[in-house]
């Protein structure tokens, strides 16, 4: 698949592995606890090395010792990664939140992008939050992440490009078949 863009050049559709790009912010699809896992947070871990999952714990230790609610989402150095921040977001649990999983699926997506906005940062990649482990249907994830980006660029500028990493070619194209962008 070639890659795709949209909103005037500023959202770029592409098949990849999100570690591997060097941007001013990767986001991560984490857990509450912050400290790594499976699926893509496993591997940002993994490649970004023990300074992440250090920083991870000292905002567990000082801001959210309950762990980070659905939704939110904190920043961190990109350790080892090309990226130089990762931000890490906990997506919804399909089906366990009593009907508010788009509402909180868009909250992760909007969450990040202020964060960035907030330390000046231009470029953000995200993963396809919540359809892997967390089981959100690809289809409608994808209905609500673009909703959640178009509505974000239209009140900021701070962002320059965001590019949406997928897995595979599949998920890209599922992507590409229900989004809102155009
Ligand atoms: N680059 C880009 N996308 C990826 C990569 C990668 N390297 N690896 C996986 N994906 P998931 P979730 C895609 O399960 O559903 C973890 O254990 C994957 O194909 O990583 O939000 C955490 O610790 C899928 O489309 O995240 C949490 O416990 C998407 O990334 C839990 O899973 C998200 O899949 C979070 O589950």
């Amino acid at each position: 698949m070639t890659e795709k863009r949209f909103l005037d050049g500023k959202i770029l559709v592409k098949v990849g592995d999100i570690t591997e790009e060097k941007i001013d912010a990767i986001v991560n699809a984490a857990n509450s606890a912050l400290l790594g896992g499976g699926g893509v947070d496993g591997a940002i871990h993994r490649r970004g090395g023990a300074k992440i999952t250090e920083e991870c714990r000292e905002i567990r230790r000082t801001a959210f010792p309950h762990g980070l609610p659905t939704g939110k989402a904190v920043i961190t150095s990109g350790g080892n990664l090309p990226a130089r921040f990762v931000i890490h977001t906990v997506g919804p649990v399909y089906g366990t939140n009593g009907g508010k999983d788009a509402a909180l699926l868009a909250d992760c997506y909007k969450n990040s992008l202020e964060l960035a906005a907030e330390n000046n940062l231009r470029t953000i990649a995200f993963p396809s939050i919540s359809t892997g482990v967390y089981d959100y249907p690809k289809g409608e994830a994808a209905k609500v992440s673009s909703n959640a980006i178009r509505d974000f660029l239209s009140k900021t500028d701070v962002i320059n490009e965001i590019r949406l990493i997928f897995f595979s070619e599949p998920d890209a194209r599922l992507f590409l078949e229900h989004h809102n962008l155009s």
